[in-house]
């Protein structure tokens, strides 16, 4: 997930791409009875069938995944979209369910010839439930937009990422979203308490009361997040809600290495209840993102310990949130954090946001270079520095001359992998990198989804028969293989 999406129609498939069929035809290939049905379910002005109206639609922020789509069909509401997909099932025509078009693995744009149901206009938001600590929000809600709302009412929500302005709750849910908060409250399955959704056959499961117990037989809720779209499509979310903590502290430490900065998390854990965040980037991530922000420099050169050992710095991005101002306890952190080179601390607003820009730009900073490969990864923390000094030989010996900028989440291990200059060997990258995390007993995707990106790694983490139960369960829901075919399975 990033930042505000751009226009970004036109980029070419990358070559040898086999999750990228030929380009299928636009609207006009569709069957006019089909078409028919879905005007009658969305109104003229939502079917989209025009090339330049399909276009934002088709392709997918970084560029690399995308197609045309059959038609474009943009619902007003939970029966709109149960009309769509009975039409659709009526004429054995897939489904690709998009919200906010940030995904990052190719799960939410079409593979060629597909409709692609956008479910921007399901905005609803309830009343923020002070009682229950819980709100209910349409799947067309954009992060930003619950984030205000829930705001508004003294409260907060625990999911935050950088793609706030155009990420939705249903592709949050659909890609269990993780962020900048996991530490402090959970990936977006945790947040979920209830959903709404339309199963392929076009029946409505809506379990929205929300009950913090309730042990009667399978989650059939919980499933949906992670599921990608291949389940059913979520209209609704019930949502936990969370303190709105108004005081807050941000510290940039310049490590002497990742292992410096893994070494930290127990003393974070121990001393510091109030962190919210902990992330983490380099020197060359850092570098892209002065180029395109045009950000100064955060530190003055950097002067390495004399037992630095062997590793470049790594920049460490701590938040803390707390009632009362918390900086006296982060600061009494950092002044004894053992490896640290150089630190900031800003307490206020507007230096916070600051030092957050030299993180949260990094997406935006590496998509202006190019199509890059990008590769969601997690390892045992333990093993977080190890997989950091291996991935530059990994990739080198697969795509030479390939620029490779590492970022991420360090409290969960998880690493986002960007490789620019690479698009050629995509494959071979993909490969590489996945293998040395699943050697690490990591996982091949660790918030973006499977998508169209990664289906052919997913048995690195997953066993034979967990994919053979997922792909029962898609079978049962779904027996046409009407949601999203190609995504998380091949
Ligand atoms: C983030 O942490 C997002 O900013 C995007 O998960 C990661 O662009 C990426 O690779
Ligand atoms: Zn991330």
């Amino acid at each position: 997930m990033n930042g505000p999406v751009p226009a970004v129609a036109g980029h070419a498939s990358l070559p040898g791409d086999a999750s990228l069929p030929d380009a299928a035809p636009g609207g006009g290939r569709l069957p006019e009875a089909l078409l028919r049905d879905l005007r009658a379910a969305v109104g003229e002005g939502h079917l989209l069938l025009d090339a330049d109206l399909r276009a934002s639609y088709e392709r997918d922020w970084t560029g690399r995944f995308g197609a045309p789509a059959g038609c474009v069909v943009r619902p007003a509401d939970t029966a709109g979209v149960v009309a769509v997909v009975q039409a659709c099932a009526a004429a054995g025509v897939p489904l690709v369910t998009q919200g906010g078009n940030t995904g990052l693995v190719g799960g939410g744009v079409p593979a060629g010839g597909e409709v692609v149901l956008s479910l921007r206009r399901l905005t609803a938001l309830g009343e923020v439930d002070r009682t229950s600590g819980q709100v209910t929000a349409g799947a067309g809600v954009t992060l930003a937009a619950l984030q205000r709302h829930v705001r508004a009412a003294g409260l907060d929500f625990g999911v935050d990422l950088a793609a706030r302005d155009s990420a939705t709750v249903g592709g949050l849910v659909a890609t269990n979203a993780g962020g900048i908060r996991v530490l402090r409250y959970g990936s977006m399955r945790a947040q979920l308490l209830g959903a709404e959704a339309v199963l392929a056959d076009g029946s409505i499961v809506s379990r929205m009361g929300g009950l913090l117990k309730d042990g009667t037989g399978y989650d059939l809720v919980a499933l949906l997040a992670g599921s990608e779209g291949t389940l059913g499509v979520l209209t609704a979310a019930r949502l936990r809600v969370v303190p709105l903590l108004r005081a807050g502290c941000v510290a940039l430490l310049a490590m002497e290495s990742t292992q410096a900065a893994v070494e930290l998390l127990p003393v974070l854990r121990e001393r510091l209840p109030h962190l919210a965040a902990a992330e983490l980037f380099y020197d060359a991530g850092l570098q892209l993102v002065r180029r395109h922000a045009g950000l100064p420099a955060p530190f003055d050169a950097l002067s390495p310990t004399p037992d630095l050992r062997g590793d470049e710095p790594a920049y460490l991005l701590l938040e803390c949130l707390d009632r009362t101002d918390p900086t006296d306890d982060l600061l009494a952190v950092v002044a004894e954090a053992a490896g640290l080179l150089d630190a900031r601390v800003a307490s206020d607003v507007a230096s916070a946001r600051a030092l957050w820009a030299y993180r949260e730009a990094h997406t935006e900073s590496i998509n202006a270079e190019g199509v890059p490969v990008k590769l969601d990864v997690s390892v045992p923390v333990a093993e977080l520095a190890g997989l950091v000094a291996r991935l530059p030989e990994v990739i080198a010996e697969v795509a030479a001359g390939a620029r490779t900028v590492l970022f991420g989440h360090v409290h969960e291990g998880n690493l986002h992998v960007n490789v620019l200059d690479a698009t050629e060997q995509h494959h071979e990258v993909t490969e590489a990198v996945l293998r040395a995390v699943a050697a690490l007993g990591g996982s091949i995707s660790s918030e973006h989804g499977v998508g169209r990106a990664k289906p052919e790694w997913l048995h690195l983490s997953r066993s034979a028969p967990e994919i053979a139960a997922m792909r029962a369960v898609k079978r049962a829901l779904d027996p046409q293989g009407l949601l999203n075919p190609g995504v998380l399975f091949r």
